[in-house]
């Protein structure tokens, strides 16, 4: 197959080439793409070396698949004309997730929805992502009534730009700031934009995207989103209001059984899940499973996932994987 990843040498970008390679993904042809400023850079995949391009050269080598990671500017104005030359575009910015025509995949969740006719399909955001991975299994056993879930979440999806921020407060340096505070030894409750409802984007992401994966509006979602000094993944606190009555054992039964999913459980022997663990992984891994003593159809649990991985390139290349699979 003739690959294009549309932002290449961006963070999310290098993860998606290591992920194809680590995977055999099938590219006969890997097309390379970044901005004007990095056009003849060379990005060395599977041994080979290969030259970035821009938006046009990529358009006209028709790839049969395009991977965008480059904002989502970008992803509306070229997204399009990419499908239009016949190619299948996997998007990982926010710009097509709530379009009613464009379907927002998690391939354990809703891969089957895919019909020839998609020629643009959304990634969900990081967080989502882990979050409704988490969901699916227990909203089909359980049916869930409401979500509450506070992120902690890496630096690393902000970009290169929050990863140079951190590291130059640790060194005392002074550099250009990702965020309108300091991060080292800090927590910014501050995702993404703030919005008229006083919440941020990346929040609100939350609650509308988990609707569509689970293709249920009634599942209630508040979300707050805080950045922290961390890389390697992002966390989550949740917590799970049931319809059905459950015990804990078969919440633990039946997250273990699906797929994508790692349980990280046994307070006995200090096992939960931690980002420095998940880093590199391409699991969603689930520790601190608890009935909520305050509330008889509730639960507690912690998440984490490498955002750049399960949260952005493994899930876009799952995505891949699967039309593969169904042209097979
Ligand atoms: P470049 O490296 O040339 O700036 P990150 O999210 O880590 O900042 O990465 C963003 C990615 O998107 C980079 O590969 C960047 O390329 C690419 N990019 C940004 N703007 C454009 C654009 N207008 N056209 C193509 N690629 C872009
Ligand atoms: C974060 N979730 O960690 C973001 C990064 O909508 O794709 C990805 C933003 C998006 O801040």
């Amino acid at each position: 197959m003739k690959v294009a990843v549309v932002g290449a040498t961006g963070m999310v970008g290098q993860v998606m080439l290591n992920v194809l390679a680590e995977r055999n993904f099938p590219v006969t042809e890997l097309i390379p793409v970044a901005s004007e400023r990095s056009v003849g850079k060379e990005i060395e995949f599977n041994g080979k070396k290969f030259e970035v391009v821009n938006l046009e050269t990529a358009v006209k080598r028709k790839p049969e698949i395009a991977l965008f990671s480059a904002g989502g500017d970008t992803s509306l104005e070229w997204a399009p004309k990419f499908a239009e030359a016949g190619t299948t575009v996997i998007d990982n910015s926010s710009a097509w997730r709530m379009d009613p025509t464009k379907k927002l995949v998690v391939p354990e969740i809703n891969a089957d929805s895919l019909t020839e006719e998609d020629k643009i399909i959304a990634n969900p955001n990081c967080s989502t992502i882990q979050l409704v991975l988490a969901l699916k299994p227990l909203h089909d056993k359980f049916g869930i009534k409401r979500v509450i879930v506070s992120t902690y979440q890496s630096i690393t999806g902000t970009g290169v730009k929050a990863v140079q921020q951190l590291e130059n407060e640790y060194k005392g340096e002074k550099g250009e700031m990702a965020y309108p505070y300091p991060i080292h030894k800090n927590a910014i409750p501050h995702c993404d934009a703030f919005l008229e409802n006083d919440y941020t984007k990346e929040e609100m992401k939350l609650t509308h995207e988990t609707k569509k994966i689970l293709n249920d509006d009634a599942v209630l979602v508040s979300a707050t989103a805080v950045r922290i000094p961390v890389v390697g993944g992002h966390s989550e606190s949740v917590n799970i209001e049931f319809e059905k009555d459950f015990e804990v054992d078969e919440v633990k039964a039946v997250l273990k059984d699906f797929p994508g999913i790692t349980l990280q459980d046994n307070p006995d022997v200090n096992t939960y899940p931690m980002p420095i663990y998940a880093e590199g992984k391409n699991d969603v891994f689930i520790g601190r499973i608890r009935k909520d003593h305050s509330h008889p159809r509730a639960l507690n649990m912690w998440i984490v996932a490498d955002n750049l991985r399960k949260g952005a390139a493994t899930n876009a290349v799952q995505i891949a994987e699967y039309l593969v699979k169904q042209e097979a």
